[in-house]
């Protein structure tokens, strides 16, 4: 390597010395434990809740992420330099450093709220443009690393009451949200770049214990706070819980975690927010899910539906490859398109999961056009295809190539995203399966299309197959659904011997 790369990647490794480490259980089946030991700050809950709240996350489907804090004002530039090379992501750039960084930035970014005044903001306008994408719920930034609030919290003067904007986003969100019949969580980090009471490594000296002992409080006071201030919320999405600070604080979080839930019963906390005594996150030592669906599903989803063993879960993501705050300069990287989100959507569900997209508002409250162009086309297509997303879960297929099974009662859906050259859509069936399509329709438009059993008799072939015909005059630029009726196969008139040699 030569020696200016060299250095280069050692600037841009600086910028992430905050980040987690990759934890190997979200790219693989997790390993089985060997021998349960005795685990005293195991989870809270059930692995899988069955109340009115848990099943209601469930059949969400669609969720929408909002990252919106003092990062939006420069969205990863300062002054016409972009921050790109310098920081890990656009809501990181309180961390830019290397060559492009501007001096004094963290001062600069520290100052940012006395410019914090998004007067084009209006809560209603997300709520609708969520509503109409599709979204069933949303998490809401209410403080990201940087510490600065998102709504007026009485124990800190780091919040949108010092800013020139005064008034509380946090509850106009709540409310634009809870109006439009889309559920809210929050998401709050733990973590706090700016808070001198903060320490990422376990406090060690007395004066760090009583230092660290103030910031526990005040975590646990703003999430009393916003408990009481918001109490329509469903749940929070925790984040920046990976330090040793907060490891080690294990009695503390599992205290905290069983004083949330009392009081506020149905609460959902996903597994990113404590871990147990021998500093296991997410599962615990004995691989017991820590909080009420699986949360490291970010940027990334399971390859197998096998991998999950019934865990609930969600995924959220990116349109650019990654960067959540506001980031002005879409050019010169790969954005998704509606097509790869409801290709992303689609999977998700197909294996119970809820697909959360992103999106990263400006400095005056406006969202990318880009987001809202995506937002428009998610919607329109849903809106024709909804049926197939909501309420629905894995099918028990086997996966197909041709797109993603999803399954409500009686109903299967296939989500076409790769049309067969032939018209003909091929659905295995296990052989000895007591459900198989009886009937099937384009969900688009209720066209009846011919279906077959195709017995094309492989032996040692587990399954036996149905075959959708597709006309050749239906055209479509989008992903299409297949709606079939699962009923009893038809005896057959034969059976088949098996091949004797
Ligand atoms: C975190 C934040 O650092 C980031 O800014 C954003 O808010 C995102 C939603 O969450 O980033 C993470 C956290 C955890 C992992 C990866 C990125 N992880 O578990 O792999």
């Amino acid at each position: 390597m030569k020696y200016n790369k060299l250095i280069k990647a050692l600037l841009l490794g600086a910028a992430f010395i905050n980040m987690p480490a990759v934890f190997s259980q979200w790219t693989g089946p997790r390993k089985k434990v060997e021998k349960r030991i005795d685990v005293k700050y195991g989870p809270l809950t059930p692995a899988h809740r069955t109340d009115a709240a848990m099943e209601r996350f469930r059949n969400y489907g669609l969720g929408q992420f909002i990252h919106w804090g003092l990062y939006a004002i420069p969205g990863n530039e300062w002054e016409g330099v972009s921050a790109r090379k310098g920081a890990a992501a656009s809501e990181w750039i309180r961390t830019w450093s290397g060559p492009t960084a501007p001096k004094d930035w963290k001062n600069i970014y520290d100052h940012l709220y006395k410019q914090f005044n998004p007067r084009g903001f209006d809560a209603k306008v997300w709520a609708k443009q969520a509503k109409e994408m599709g979204a069933r719920y949303l998490i809401f930034t209410t403080k990201h690393h940087d510490g600065f609030a998102l709504w007026p919290s009485k124990y800190t003067d780091y919040t949108i009451k010092t800013s020139p904007y005064k008034k509380d986003i946090v509850k106009q969100v709540v409310d634009a949200y809870t109006a439009e019949g889309i559920d809210v969580f929050l998401y709050y980090s733990i973590m706090e770049w700016n808070n001198p009471n903060y320490f990422s490594k376990a406090p060690s000296t007395p004066e760090e214990k009583v230092k660290f002992d103030k910031f526990l409080a005040y975590t646990r006071n703003q999430l009393l706070e916003l408990l009481d201030n918001y109490p329509e919320i469903k749940g929070f999405w925790f984040d920046g819980t990976w330090d040793q600070s907060w490891i080690q604080a294990y009695d503390f979080t599992y205290k905290l975690e069983k004083e949330l839930r009392e009081k506020h019963p149905k609460l959902i906390i996903g597994s990113r927010f404590r871990n147990d005594e021998y500093g296991k996150r997410h599962f615990d030592s004995n691989g017991d899910m820590l909080g009420d669906y699986e949360q490291g599903w970010e940027r990334k989803m399971p390859k197998e539906f096998e991998w999950l063993e019934g865990r609930d879960w969600d995924c959220v993501m990116t349109i650019p490859p990654n960067g959540w705050g506001y980031m002005k300069d879409w050019s010169g990287i790969y954005t998704k398109t509606s097509d790869d989100l409801i290709d992303m959507l689609m999977n998700c569900v197909s294996m119970n999961g809820n697909f959360v997209l992103n999106f990263g508002p400006d400095g005056n409250g406006q969202m990318h056009p880009e987001e809202d162009k995506l937002a428009k086309e998610i919607g329109d297509w849903i809106k024709i295809n909804g049926e197939a997303v909501y309420g629905v879960r894995h099918a028990g297929l086997a996966p197909s190539k041709l797109g993603y099974f999803t399954r409500k009662e009686d109903n299967l859906y296939l989500t076409v995203f790769n049309r067969p050259v032939n018209n003909i859509v091929r659905i295995a069936v296990p052989k000895n399966s007591t459900e198989v399509p009886t009937t099937a329709i384009l969900l688009q438009n209720g066209q009846a299309l011919e279906l077959k059993h195709a017995d094309i008799g492989l032996d040692l072939d587990k399954n036996t197959y149905y075959d959708v015909a597709l006309p050749e005059t239906f055209v479509s630029k989008k992903a299409f659904v297949l709606k079939m009726t699962l009923g009893s196969p038809k005896t057959q008139s034969e059976k088949l011997m098996d091949a004797k040699m």
